[in-house]
């Protein structure tokens, strides 16, 4: 009921609409109407009442939920189940465990805040509270294990084109998993799977996007390594022409993003891997570098100079010879800066 109540103030923006007309229309006492309002007053949507007047919705700021993220959502697939959590340990976690139990595919799960936000090799995931998008996408494609990282490419290019939607900030891609914007970490992607020999039964694509982190929200280490979308918009963006509650409104920029995911995940269960490695290789921050490759024991350095149909970075050593790596255990850093 609280989301109807919502929705008819969202259908008439910025006007009254009296507790009369919504008990009518939604067959509940006006009683109920008020409770439901101060509800919605409490998760943080801004709503006048005026006696004899009724109640308008003056804004709608950054808001996580379930019904925001599914409002207006124009895919097939992906995001059809939401699994909206204030907080959690982990969402990939959380996603694991109801994979495990047999969820749909394309299940997603969106937290507010994360207190164990993972990364790869066991390193940690920053997770500031309703400042980012931290959120997992249980998929179930038929493809085999080895196509795995095909999925983070096209999770890449799904997160760069998405935010260019929505903000217009241009973004690129570092190998294998991260997205970078002015030269800084803005998001980081963490896929996990659990396969048997031969066929994939489900991955989790995990999405950590740092949205409205002003620079002193980062601390340590990543002050110099992470940015925001917001850090970015304005650097790049006159600020005059920015609409902020847009621009960093989470739930439109996860819809782009499951969008985006699904047109990507189409093409790679259609075959179209090369149509996914053409954009990426678009996008990339990587190719034309020369980078270090730090594996588990080594280090080494080459030009990155391509990248495989199913998603291996190719290399030239020092010595000349030409040199595939997986992305699952190594880290990678640019010679010259973070990307
Ligand atoms: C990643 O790992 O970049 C994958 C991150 C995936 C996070 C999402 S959030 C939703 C879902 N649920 C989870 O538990 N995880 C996923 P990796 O390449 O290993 O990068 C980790 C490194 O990035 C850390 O060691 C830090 O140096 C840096 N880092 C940590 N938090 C960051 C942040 N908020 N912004 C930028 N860099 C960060």
């Amino acid at each position: 009921m609280k989301e109807e109540i919502l929705d008819k103030l969202k259908e008439n923006p910025g006007q009254f609409v009296s507790g009369e007309v919504l008990s009518d229309t939604l067959g509940v006492s006006r009683t109920a109407i008020w409770k439901h309002m101060k509800d919605l007053k409490e998760e943080g949507y801004i709503i006048e009442s005026i006696s004899k007047k009724g109640y308008r919705l003056l804004a709608v700021p950054d808001i996580l939920n379930e019904h925001e993220i599914k409002q207006g959502l124009k895919t097939s697939f992906i995001g059809q189940r939401v699994d909206y959590l204030k907080t959690v340990d982990s969402t990939n976690r959380y996603a694991k465990e109801i994979a495990l139990n047999g969820c749909e595919d394309g299940t997603i799960v969106a937290a507010d805040s994360q207190t164990s936000g993972r990364g790869r090799l066991g390193r940690e995931w920053v997770s500031a509270d309703r400042k980012g998008i931290w959120m997992s996408v249980v998929l179930r494609p038929t493809i085999p294990p080895e196509e795995v990282q095909l999925i983070t490419l096209a999770a890449s290019v799904a997160v760069v084109t998405a935010i260019y939607n929505t903000t217009g900030l241009k973004t690129g891609i570092k190998w294998p998993n991260d997205i970078i914007l002015d030269g800084k970490k803005v998001c980081g992607i963490l896929t996990e799977m659990s396969c048997e020999m031969e066929r994939v039964n489900f991955l989790i694509v995990g999405i950590g996007i740092n949205v409205s982190h002003e620079r002193q929200d980062f601390s340590g280490d990543l002050r110099k390594a992470a940015t925001s979308i917001k850090i970015g918009l304005e650097e790049h963006i006159d600020s005059s022409e920015i609409d902020w509650s847009s621009c960093l409104n989470r739930s439109n920029l996860i819809k782009e993003i499951l969008i985006e995911l699904e047109k990507v995940y189409f093409n790679l269960k259609n075959g179209l891997t090369k149509d996914i490695i053409g954009q990426w290789k678009k996008y990339s921050v990587t190719l034309g570098k020369q980078v270090k490759i730090i594996a588990r024991g080594s280090e080494y350095i080459g030009t990155a100079i391509d990248i495989t149909e199913d998603g291996k970075l190719v290399l030239i050593l020092p010595d000349g010879e030409r040199h595939e790596v997986m992305s699952g255990e190594v880290s990678v850093r640019g010679l010259l800066g973070y990307s």
